[in-house]
């Protein structure tokens, strides 16, 4: 067992062996980091063998896997953040090291602890090769615009701002109002994170853009616009899905016409972001008003794919469609393949950290929904699927208050807002 020590809370090392975790334990470490995908190499001990023989050990252990060539900001941010929860000395390992090595090393340029400049030397002098962090820096310098992303754990959504440096302009895009189903209670920490961003990164937000009216999570852009003062858009074809769950909720006085939104975005329209063109592209299937951005280089894809090792968003939903799902995901691919997509949710497959970021040659390449399937075949997949999924815990509450712009239902006489249960309206029970 080889540890290279980086400071007093990091140590670096090649793949462990299960006798290991106990003398790392003993060594006084408290986590262990484990940055390699599984099953790269016959006989790898893997996720599930390092986090029994972990726990076993009685050390906290988390699973970052990372390849060299699709690190995102959110891999290095999840290696801070199992950093920062541990007290006690913090291991990590890959095949080698050099991913682990990579993941801190680049976190400490992007938060200035480190210039890019020294990395290299900062490599050798530890006895590795981090010409790829360079590379990974000076490719980022590029990149604009700039995207960060707000991950909400309760429901596994993923909020962006998206910003052009060069005007310090931003829009928000799909932001979360926090709802406790149990108590009935709403909170504003997630949408309050954007803003403390905004606030700090000194932003001016220009938009507050949905993607679609959300299945799983209250919107929170009036909530954004008041504090703000920033307009909020929605695709055009919210009307459809207004006049589907109108119906269902019985809401007579619902007006059916977007007029909730202060821009309806049809497809092909543009907007601006300081100096960035963005442009809507209609992306039906998930639901029937589903929009992508396109700003930049950055597609904002929401519910259409997910990261590459999860596949694609259900079509299930009143007015959702497999095929027109096919269709949008195609033109999402036809788009160039290192354009940057940021997708909608993610629920952490093998109880990896969360991720957000891919490619579109990433997903050509590894999503198990669309490489080497045709329609035929992911309609199949995805209505055999979808057949096995469960309705979102928040369907009912949120649908309601989305198709109102993210507003809450009006009071009643004593004050109280209350939310409508369609009861036998919708399939989908699981028993
Ligand atoms: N367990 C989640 C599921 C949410 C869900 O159904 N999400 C949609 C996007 S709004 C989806 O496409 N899910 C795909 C999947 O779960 O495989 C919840 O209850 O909120
Ligand atoms: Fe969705």
């Amino acid at each position: 067992m080889r540890l290279v020590k980086i400071d007093d809370h990091l140590s670096i090392m090649a793949q462990p062996s299960l006798a290991d975790f106990a003398r790392l334990a003993e060594a006084g470490f408290g986590r262990v980091i484990n940055a390699r995908p599984d099953g790269e190499e016959p006989g790898q001990l893997g996720n599930s063998a390092e986090a029994n023989a972990a726990r076993d050990a009685d050390l906290d252990y988390s699973f970052l896997p990372v390849t060299g060539s699709t690190i995102t900001e959110a891999d290095i941010r999840a290696f801070q953040q199992a950093l920062a929860a541990t007290k006690r000395p913090v291991v990590a390992h890959c095949q080698t090291g050099l991913r682990a090595l990579t993941l801190h090393v680049l976190g400490e340029v992007l938060d200035c602890r480190m210039s890019a400049g020294d990395v290299e030397a900062f490599g050798v002098a530890h006895g590795m090769d981090l010409s790829g962090a360079a590379r990974w820096l000076a490719r980022e310098a590029t990149r604009v615009p700039r995207v960060r992303g707000f991950f909400d754990p309760r429901t596994g959504s993923v909020q962006y701002v998206v910003s052009d440096p060069a005007t310090k302009c931003c829009a928000i895009i799909d932001p979360v109002l926090d709802f406790d189903e149990k108590s009935g209670s709403t909170a504003t920490s997630s949408a309050d994170a954007l803003l403390a961003y905004v606030e700090t990164e000194g932003l001016t937000v220009q938009w507050i853009l949905d993607t679609h009216p959300h299945a799983d999570h209250f919107s929170a852009a009036p909530y954004i616009k008041k504090k703000t003062g920033a307009p909020m858009a929605i695709g055009a074809h919210v009307t459809d899905v207004q006049l589907i769950w109108k119906d269902i909720y019985d809401l007579a006085t619902l007006p059916a016409d977007g007029s909730q939104w202060d821009r309806l975005f049809a497809d092909g329209d543009t907007f601006t972001i300081g100096s960035i063109e963005g442009r809507a592209l209609f992306s039906p299937g998930h639901t029937q008003a589903s929009v992508t951005y396109l700003i930049g280089d950055a597609a904002f894809v929401h519910d259409t794919v997910f990261m590459p090792d999860s596949g694609t968003a259900r079509a299930d939903f009143p007015g959702g469609d497999a095929k027109a799902l096919w269709a949008s995901i195609q033109a999402i691919l036809s788009l160039p393949g290192e354009t940057r997509l940021f997708t909608g949710h993610d629920y952490q497959p093998g109880g990896r950290h969360p991720r957000w970021e891919s490619t579109v040659a990433d997903q050509a390449r590894s999503n198990p929904h669309l490489a080497g399937i045709d329609e035929a075949g992911f309609v199949r997949l995805r209505e055999a699927r979808d057949r096995t999924l469960p309705m979102p815990k928040l369907i009912l509450p949120a649908i309601q208050v989305n198709i109102r712009g993210g507003r809450l239902p009006p009071p009643a006489a004593n004050g109280t807002r209350y939310l409508k249960l369609p009861i036998d309206r919708l399939e989908g029970a699981v028993w």
